[in-house]
């Protein structure tokens, strides 16, 4: 079986992150396993969240999987709590990445223009940095703004401002830049990549659902690293975790008793294991 490592926070409550990395990734059938960063009471858009830092687990975590021996398809980080865990992050990497192993970043820490509660304005500089060691990178327009030091240009930013960003994104050295949560020319919702080395564009979208909802970001890059670890192409790993994104959505929106917190991935799980079964 193939087996991937995701770094990233536990959100007791939230739906985000490892709560949602770990069922979706299995769920594909691939072994997931975890290095929880800390360990919130919810995720941060609450007031009064409790955070245990377990930023000094992570090296001993590391050292006993390499005598161990253990190896990785993918490395995938998302919320990342401090400059010391980016560095940690970095020795995952040179510890664990060989010619078969996809480094995925997704440099989570932003969202309406605006870094989360506790992350300071460096931040930005350091997550850019981690990403020169991704083959692909997935940040949000807001992450994208924040990394390039460029002024936010809106949730519905016109493409054309959207594909700027994707060129500047594209010096960091990352292999893919994919920017998720953009509006397409055609008004249709969606991502917008660009394959540095092949110097080609490329984007998909789904007619838009008119609600937006904490928790979405990590949905789609744990969709994502499941399909390329069991073998899809980029572009149609993309295209899968942006369809289940959609679902989980459409599922909330027509959900009387939904939470505002999150969606309801968990009523669609059986729509992803049918998409990459068939
Ligand atoms: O969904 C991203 C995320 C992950 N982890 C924590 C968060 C958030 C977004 O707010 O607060 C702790």
């Amino acid at each position: 079986m193939k087996r991937i490592v995701t770094i990233q926070d536990i959100s007791c409550i939230g739906k985000c992150s490892l709560t949602v990395a770990l069922p979706i990734i299995s769920a594909m059938g691939i072994e997931t396993a975890i290095v929880p960063t800390a360990i919130l009471s919810t995720h941060t858009q609450f007031q009064g969240v409790t955070f245990r830092d377990l930023t000094d687990d992570m090296e001993p975590i590391k050292d006993h999987w390499q005598k161990e021996g253990f190896g990785f398809q993918a490395i995938y980080t998302g919320y990342l709590g401090s400059e010391r865990q980016i560095a940690l992050v970095e020795d995952y990497i040179k510890a664990f990445k060989n010619s078969d192993t996809k480094v995925v970043i997704d440099p989570v820490m932003a969202d309406n223009g605006k870094l989360y509660s506790g992350f300071d304005e460096h931040f930005p500089e350091k997550m850019a940095k981690l990403c020169s060691h991704a083959d692909v990178i997935l940040p949000n327009l807001s992450e994208a703004a924040l990394m390039l030091g460029v002024e936010y240009p809106g949730e519905d930013a016109d493409p054309a401002v959207t594909k700027k960003l994707l060129e500047g994104l594209s010096k960091l050295g990352a292999g893919t830049i994919v920017i998720t949560g953009v509006t397409l020319k055609d008004g249709s919702f969606g991502f917008m990549g660009l394959d540095v080395a092949k110097k080609e564009f490329f984007e998909y979208g789904n007619p838009k659902i008119p609600y937006r909802s904490h928790g979405t970001g990590d949905i789609f890059a744990s969709t994502f690293v499941g399909g390329i670890t069991r073998g899809l192409g980029t572009f149609d790993a993309l295209k899968l975790a942006a369809d289940y994104v959609r679902a989980c959505i459409k599922n909330t929106y027509e959900d009387p008793e939904h939470v505002n917190y999150a969606v309801n991935f968990e009523a669609e799980l059986p729509w992803l294991i049918q998409a990459i079964t068939k």
